[in-house]
Parts: structure tokens; C-alpha cells; sequence
């Protein structure tokens, strides 16, 4: 594979884990299968970039104040961890989002790196043309993020076995999948992904 390419692991935190305060049903079921994609990566040279909701105490993103959700991944918890199962390298960059407190944000498009560039900068910079996501939650950050790097321009992959939605509707998941896939991106599972790599 030649183009240059990122995994984005998209918000593994403990909170969006069974047990986590936001809980996804099933969201560590994924993570055997996410370590694999990260196995696989590291060792075909794809970048590993990971995101993380990183909330402050107080946001009108939480029921308290106005919003959605109950309180999750607030800024230095350990439900804003990623999760002990995940296996990150460890010179993973990461990417962090929902600091605003004034703002529902759910993409990583809009989330920051530790040296304070945006994934876009980022990704330009490093000359990445492809995007393969994987994580939670389909119907929001997998969702959002996919179309948003769509429509920066990027090939975008998303593994469809590793990824777990909301659903407070049922059936959101499955839309958002069809969404981002009528959008443009290819919707792919580990054995393709493996043949892929081998090509
Ligand atoms: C998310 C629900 C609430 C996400 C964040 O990152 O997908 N979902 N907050």
C-alpha cells in the first residue's frame, strides 16, 4: 500500500465502555478486533492517531447544563481513560476534543493534538490521503468525523467491525453507516482489510 495512510481510533475511553457512564452497549466487544487493525497498521507503516472526548466539569454537552448525555470523560477522570484493553503504541498521537463548554462537538475534525494543531493540519502536513476509523460511537463521533474528512478531501475507510453506536433511536447506527457510505467512504471488515494489506 503507497498512499499514505492514519488508523483513527476514535474515542476507546472507559466511559463509553460497559461499566463507563456513557456506556455504548457492546463498546469492548470491539476492542479485540481494533487491536488487530492496530497490529496490522504497525506493522504496513499506517500512522496510529487516537481521539478522546475530554470534557470539562461543567458543559452544556451534559444533561445538567442543558444537553444530551450524562456526564462522561471529563478532563483527568479515569472514565476519560482509554481503555486498560486497548493496545495504543505508545507514540500514538492523540487527539482531543469537547473542551468548549458552550458546544456539542462531536467530530474530530475539531479536535486538538498535544503540539496544538488540528487532525487536519495535521494530516496535511504529514501528507496523509486515506483515513481508516475505527471505535465509538458510530452514530456521532464515527459519523460525523467520517463525513467531515469526506468533505476535507480524504479517502475515507471505515471499519465496519469495529465500530459500536449509540442507537437512542433504534437503528441510528445503521443509518449513519448507510449515511457515510452514500457520502463516499467504503465501509470494510478485518479479512478484506487483511487482503488488502497483503496486496
Ligand atoms: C459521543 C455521545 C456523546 C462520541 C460523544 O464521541 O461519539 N457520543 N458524546
Amino acid at each position: 500500500m503507497e498512499e499514505r495512510a492514519v488508523l483513527l481510533v476514535v474515542d476507546m475511553q472507559v466511559d463509553f465502555c460497559p461499566g463507563g457512564s456513557l456506556a455504548v452497549p457492546g463498546g469492548d466487544d470491539i476492542i479485540p478486533v481494533i487491536n488487530r487493525y492496530i497490529e496490522l497498521c504497525q506493522r504496513y507503516r499506517i500512522a496510529i492517531f487516537a481521539s478522546r472526548d475530554w470534557h470539562p466539569p461543567v458543559t452544556t454537552h451534559f444533561k445538567t447544563y442543558g444537553g444530551l448525555w450524562p456526564p462522561h470523560c471529563i478532563q483527568g477522570t479515569e472514565g476519560a481513560r482509554f481503555h486498560p484493553l486497548l493496545r495504543l503504541p505508545d507514540k500514538v498521537t492523540v487527539f482531543s476534543k469537547g473542551m468548549d463548554p458552550d458546544k456539542d462537538d462531536y467530530s474530530t475534525f475539531h479536535a486538538l493534538c498535544d503540539a496544538g494543531y488540528y487532525l487536519d493540519d495535521r494530516l496535511k502536513k504529514e501528507g496523509v490521503r486515506r483515513l481508516y476509523l475505527c471505535g465509538l460511537a458510530t452514530d456521532y463521533c464515527v459519523r460525523q468525523s467520517s463525513l467531515d474528512a469526506l468533505r476535507a478531501g480524504y479517502a475515507v475507510t471505515v471499519f465496519v467491525d469495529a465500530v459500536k453506536g449509540v442507537d437512542l433511536t433504534p437503528g441510528d447506527s445503521q443509518r449513519a453507516l448507510q449515511e457515510i457510505s452514500q457520502a463516499g467512504a467504503e465501509l470494510m471488515d478485518l479479512a478484506e482489510f487483511e487482503k488488502r494489506c497483503l496486496r
